[in-house]
């Protein structure tokens, strides 16, 4: 599993062109420019990164998450925040493909896969981040359809993307997560509105809105599993979410490392190269060990979510936790090494420093993966 075959070697590959090609020489223009760049994630998508684990009869690639978090790891060396929407698409797209019946599955899976239809996933609220199953949007049942009232929280794609994942209450109240149910909702849906793009501190090339409902009808056809499943159908998208998200954080913070060497070397001070202190040299073997640990855990609990091993979940919150952390060090790192250069917009450094800092906090905060971690450690 830790030396990479002939066939995995080559899916790296290829991924990593893709983000040499079409992320890395535009990156610093879209994050300025605020620019969702839909017509590079269709070419994503005619390479078969729209459905990276989706089975292949609904258009996917069939591949593993072992084979997905060393994609993403490469796509965000070229733009962690484009590489990062492209890991949330696959997320709802999956779980349309593993919970969906054969009709939804058919009426959405070839578009989803090909990227020509671009997913959101909406589970947060204004009043319910960490403590998810508080949500409170509304779905009453009316006849063959649900009727939906509320709003969602900062949904990645929202407003550009043509599909919302949304968790919804469809129990009473004080129905707690057995009250949540998972729909599949076109983003045409009248009574179906978005907020503004909000102004954010990184991961601008892909916008971040609320989406709020006002009377929206959805049939209930677009229900994916049982009335009452659908936190843990949320739950099950978000295992394999928390991995392409730390993967994207190394993935980033590598490509910080990347370019800090050969900076070292040519920038001068003191009459030598910055490269023969060799406090800075420790300093650089510390970052790729850094990153070398984070894969390695990624790895590890990729292969245990593929084999749906017992310890996956909280493997998975391991992996997110200390792959978004290492990552945001070894980045801020790189920045450091640059000086003052690091802090221009040009060199590229703050740009992944940035991105990099929401992977600490979205797709579950490092705090909740601690309690996830912690639960696993006491048996609570
Ligand atoms: P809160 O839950 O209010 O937490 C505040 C602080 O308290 C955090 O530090 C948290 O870790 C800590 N905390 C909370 N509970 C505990 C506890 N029990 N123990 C210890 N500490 C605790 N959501 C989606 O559904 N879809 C998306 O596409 C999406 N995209 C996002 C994109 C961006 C740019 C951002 C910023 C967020 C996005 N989110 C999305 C929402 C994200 O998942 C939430 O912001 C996150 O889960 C935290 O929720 P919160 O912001 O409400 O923070
Ligand atoms: N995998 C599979 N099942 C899970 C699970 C997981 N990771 N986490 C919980 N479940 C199941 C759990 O087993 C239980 O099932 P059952 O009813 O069959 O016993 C059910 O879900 C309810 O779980 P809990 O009793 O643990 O629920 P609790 O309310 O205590 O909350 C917590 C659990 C805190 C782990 C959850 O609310 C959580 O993950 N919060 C963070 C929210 C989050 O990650 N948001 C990300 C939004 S998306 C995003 O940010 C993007 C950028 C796309």
């Amino acid at each position: 599993m830790f030396v990479l075959d002939e066939v995995e070697a080559a899916i790296r590959d290829t991924a990593r062109g893709f983000a040499d090609e079409y992320l890395a020489p535009n990156a610093l223009d879209w994050d300025e420019r605020k620019h969702f760049p839909i017509d590079v994630l269709r070419k994503a998508g005619g390479l078969g990164l729209g459905g990276i684990y989706v089975r292949e009869d609904g258009g996917g690639s069939g591949l593993r998450r072992l084979d997905a978090v060393r994609i993403f790891e490469q796509l965000a060396t070229g733009c962690p925040a484009i590489a990062a929407y492209i890991s949330i698409h696959n997320m709802a797209t999956w779980m349309i493909d593993a919970y969906g019946t054969d009709a939804q599955r058919e009426r959405w899976l070839l578009g989803l896969t090909s990227m020509d239809l671009l997913a959101s996933y909406a589970l947060t609220e204004p009043g319910a981040g960490s403590d998810a199953a508080a949500l409170t949007t509304r779905a009453i049942r009316d006849g063959e359809d649900y009727i939906l009232d509320g709003t969602k929280q900062f949904i990645s794609g929202a407003g550009s993307t043509d599909v919302y994942v949304m968790m919804v209450r469809t129990g009473d109240d004080a129905s707690g997560a057995r009250g949540i149910s998972a729909l599949i909702v076109p983003a045409d849906t009248p009574g179906l509105t978005v907020g503004p793009n909000e102004k954010k501190m990184g991961w601008n090339a892909q916008p971040t809105r609320q989406v709020i409902l006002t009377g929206a009808r959805v049939p209930v056809a677009n229900r994916l599993g049982a009335e009452g499943d659908g936190f843990r159908i949320a739950m099950h998208g978000l295992n394999g979410g928390r991995l392409n998200i730390a993967a994207c954080s190394v993935g980033g913070a590598q490509a910080a490392l990347e370019r800090t060497v050969p900076y070292l070397r040519e920038r001068a001070a003191f009459g030598k190269p910055l490269l023969d202190n060799q406090a800075l040299q420790f300093r650089l073997a510390d970052m790729r060990t850094s990153l070398e640990a984070a894969r390695t855990l990624l790895w590890r609990a990729a292969a245990a979510l593929d084999a749906g091993a017992p310890d996956a979940v909280e493997l998975c919150a391991m992996a997110k936790r200390f792959g978004t952390d290492a990552g945001f060090e070894v980045a801020n790192q790189a920045l450091q090494l640059h000086g003052g250069y690091g802090y221009l917009t040009e060199y590229g450094l703050e740009k992944i420093v940035r991105d990099l800092r929401v992977h600490q906090i979205l797709e579950g905060t490092n705090e909740i993966m601690r309690v996830v971690v912690a639960r696993a450690v006491v048996g609570a």
